[in-house]
């Protein structure tokens, strides 16, 4: 209580600032919402809204998704359980999100055909340099400006690593909707993209949640190979090729080698076929652009990279998540398949032509 009574007094240099006389009334708490936004837009995220830091209502969902076993050999979600599916308890006094997304779509490059056999795909989030540290530089920016108006208040910043529940907080604060395939999804600019949050004890007007815009579509469903979203709103992430090509560090089962295909990092199918994505705007931030025009690597020259062009080609890359030698067996995949597939249409071909001739 006397947290909330420091925020409220020091909150009126601010309040003097936006020409209104009590931050805790409406209307001068909608204008101080109004400034965050206008601040975090000036330092370039796409997306900002406000969210309670009310404890998750999917919490049993998510205890259910880990006793299922959906999270594979990613531990590390089982840990501070209770963090994930209360704000309050990751970050004491924990008032309100102020949740943002940035854009990282851009257009590829078709790769040429004699190219194309061996091309290895890397899943567009990690084509730029890490975003983790993109987003975190912009919200410590917005961060600080809000502690200059309101020194009183706590904030703590959060991009992935966090344990909290991103979707589902940026969903509350109305930036998006839950799709079937478990991405969050705006109805103007789609799913291509990344979220962030700042938490804080300022107590601010919430935003209010878009609604789910999926209807009778089950296009990602149905594209997905490897069949990791189980129902609408469920992954299966031991299934999931973005887990098998990052989390995943053994070797890859081998019911679900081929269904791989060329995804050398991370996998974009199940957000291609939305149809949510077709009028996909152009990332604005440049440290998001693709450092390999075609969005994708030769897998022959990967499987032959030396530590050295590791660290230089993929230096400030999020594909670092993954260190040389998986990077490497994601290789020997992609190449692996694609020589069954040759084979394979080798074994089809004659008989083809054959039938073709009788
Ligand atoms: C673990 C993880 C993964 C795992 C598991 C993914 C998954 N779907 O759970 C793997 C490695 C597979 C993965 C893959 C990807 N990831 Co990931 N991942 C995470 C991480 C670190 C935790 C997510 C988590 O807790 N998963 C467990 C599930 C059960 O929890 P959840 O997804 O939050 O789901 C809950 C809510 O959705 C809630 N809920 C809220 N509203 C609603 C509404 C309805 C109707 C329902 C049913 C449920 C629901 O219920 C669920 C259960 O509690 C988050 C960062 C974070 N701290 O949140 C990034 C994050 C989710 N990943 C991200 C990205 C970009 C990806 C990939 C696109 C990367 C790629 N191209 O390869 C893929 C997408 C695959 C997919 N279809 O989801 C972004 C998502 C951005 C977006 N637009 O949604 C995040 C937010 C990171 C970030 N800061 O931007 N990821
Ligand atoms: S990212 Fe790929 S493998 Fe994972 S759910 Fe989507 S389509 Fe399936
Ligand atoms: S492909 Fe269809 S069902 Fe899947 S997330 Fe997009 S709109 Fe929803």
């Amino acid at each position: 209580m006397a947290d909330r009574e420091n925020n409220l007094s020091s909150s009126s240099l601010l309040s003097q600032r936006l020409g209104v006389s009590a931050f805790n009334s409406n209307s001068s708490g909608h204008a101080l919402a109004l400034a965050i936004k206008a601040r975090a837009s000036e330092i370039g995220f796409d997306l900002v809204g406000i969210a309670s830091a009310a404890k998750s209502v999917y919490a049993d969902r998510y205890r259910d998704w880990l006793a299922a076993g959906k999270s594979g050999t990613m531990t590390w979600l089982s840990n501070r359980v209770d963090e994930r599916t209360d704000p309050g308890v990751y970050f004491p006094g924990a008032a309100s999100v102020i949740c943002v997304a940035i854009n990282y779509h851009s257009p590829l490059e078709t790769f040429s055909r004699e190219d194309q056999a061996y091309q290895g795909r890397i899943a567009r989030y990690a084509l730029g340099d890490d975003y983790h540290d993109l987003i975190k530089t912009k919200l410590f920016k917005l961060a600080d400006w809000l502690k200059e108006q309101i020194p009183t208040i706590q904030t703590r910043c959060g991009v992935d690593t966090a344990p909290i529940m991103e979707r589902e907080l940026a969903a509350r604060a109305g930036i998006g909707w839950i799709g079937k395939n478990t991405c969050l999804i705006n109805p103007r600019i789609g799913s291509w993209l990344l979220l962030g949050e700042i938490l804080t004890t300022l107590p601010l007007p919430v935003d209010s949640p878009v609604d789910d815009h999926c209807g009778a579509c089950t296009r990602c469903i149905d594209a997905c190979p490897t069949h990791a979203i189980t129902e609408p709103y469920s992954l299966d992430a031991t299934r999931c090729i973005s887990y098998l090509t990052i989390e995943h560090r053994s070797e890859i089962p081998r019911d679900l080698k081929a269904s791989i295909g060329n995804w050398l990092y991370g996998c974009d199918i199940c957000q291609d076929v939305c149809p949510h994505n077709s009028r996909a705007p152009s990332a604005i931030d440049e440290g998001l652009r693709p450092r390999f025009a075609t969005g994708s690597l030769d897998v022959r020259e990967v499987a032959n990279w030396s530590d050295e062009t590791y660290r230089t080609t993929l230096r400030d890359s999020a594909m670092k998540r993954v260190k040389l030698p998986i990077l490497k067996r994601n290789a020997a995949t992609v190449a692996g398949n694609h020589c069954e597939a040759t084979q394979k249409s080798k074994e089809i071909h004659p008989r083809m032509h054959t039938n073709g001739h009788e």
